[in-house]
């Protein structure tokens, strides 16, 4: 038979587990344990039923008081519980501001995209813009157009890639079987003056290719830059005062040029430009090769046999050209004794730049 000390024994035995519970999982096995279909204090409850009718009342009360509270102090606990848990599982995933983050390294662009960029960009100033062409052309393009026939001997110093088709033949370009990765971007020039009237102020821009051995000085396929005008009345004093204009805005205005004498079968007369040597400033050093200059690019004015090959009038129009190694430049600007270092890909060199 249920006695009210019984009751109360109970009372304080599911208080004790209920104090004793360290988490929600335990705190709910004993929530079963004590008001669950056979929880003790359940049971206590289905026994009523043997307690005589004069003591019912008040053991009835007893229980249920005893049940509210045992409710009341499973409630608290469980709050308290969630509170502690959330506390301790935020303090587990939290993120350490403090650490050093992961940075995505930025790219940026190579020193000979850039130098070229800048080149452009100053040619841009003076109303020039950029024409594009493939990298392979064709024999006439690379050479005949450009006043160097077959047996030219000029020809010798630009000996090139021929590309052959996948069955092994010489490949072709708009059906002459001749197809070449082009020494100079000239090819470019002859297109544009194919295709347009003057006046033509353009910047031919991209990669040359040429039979040669890597070395300090040379590279078996560089970037070029080469520009032509064509327009009336067009002398060498234009020729001048534009390279002389851009070699200022790119090594300084602290640096000279001079004109020297050339031959080059497209132009003339033809020169060579140098600027002088910014380690020495001209009094001749190891990076001059004693001379004072270092030589820029090469230019002259258009051969009047180039423009009978696009049927310009060379009585009517006359013009310029000039052509440039970015990579030789690049390495003039910032004293680099190998143009293959720029190829080489060591971060450590090209995160100077
Ligand atoms: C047309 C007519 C004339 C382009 C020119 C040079 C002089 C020159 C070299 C510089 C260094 C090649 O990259 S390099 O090795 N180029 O010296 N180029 S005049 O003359 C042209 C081009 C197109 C129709």
């Amino acid at each position: 038979m249920v006695s009210i000390e019984d009751i109360a024994s109970e009372k304080d035995a599911a208080l004790q587990r209920i104090a004793a519970a360290s988490s929600s999982t335990e705190l709910d096995s004993v929530r079963v344990a004590v008001l669950g279909k056979k929880g003790t204090l359940t049971q206590l409850l289905r026994n009523m039923a043997a307690i005589p009718a004069s003591e019912k009342a008040s053991v009835g009360r007893a229980i249920n008081a005893t049940k509210a509270a045992v409710e009341q102090t499973l409630e608290d606990k469980a709050q308290a519980l969630k509170a502690a848990e959330l506390i301790e599982r935020t303090q587990a995933q939290a993120v350490d501001v403090s650490l050093p983050g992961r940075t995505l390294p930025l790219g940026s662009q190579h020193l000979i995209s850039r130098i070229t960029a800048e080149i452009i960009e100053v040619f841009h100033g003076i109303g020039y813009r950029v024409a594009e062409g493939s990298e392979a052309d064709t024999d006439y393009y690379n050479f005949t157009a450009l006043n160097t026939p077959a047996d030219h001997p000029a020809r010798g110093l630009q000996d090139t890639f021929y590309l052959r088709d996948l069955s092994g033949d010489t490949a072709s370009i708009a059906g002459e079987s001749d197809a070449q990765l082009r020494p100079q971007t000239s090819g470019v020039q002859v297109h544009t003056m194919e295709n347009e009237k003057p006046p033509i102020y353009i910047l031919a821009p991209g990669r040359v290719y040429r039979r040669d051995v890597a070395d300090p000085s040379h590279l078996p396929q560089f970037t070029q830059i080469e520009g032509l005008v064509v327009d009336s009345g067009i002398t060498f004093g234009d020729l001048k005062g534009t390279l002389e204009y851009f070699c200022r805005e790119v090594f300084g205005p602290d640096r000279r040029t001079r004109f020297r004498p050339h031959f080059f079968p497209f132009t003339e007369p033809s020169a060579e430009v140098d600027v002088s040597c910014g380690i020495c400033n001209g009094a001749g050093c190891r990076f001059c090769g004693g001379t004072g200059w270092l030589e820029i690019l090469g230019c002259g004015m258009v051969d009047p046999n180039v423009f009978a090959y696009v049927d310009i009038d060379p009585e009517v129009y006359s013009g310029f050209a000039f052509g440039l190694g970015v990579e030789r430049i690049a390495c003039l600007k910032y004293d680099i004794p190998d143009l293959r270092m720029l190829l080489a890909g060591d971060m450590r060199f090209l995160r100077q730049f």
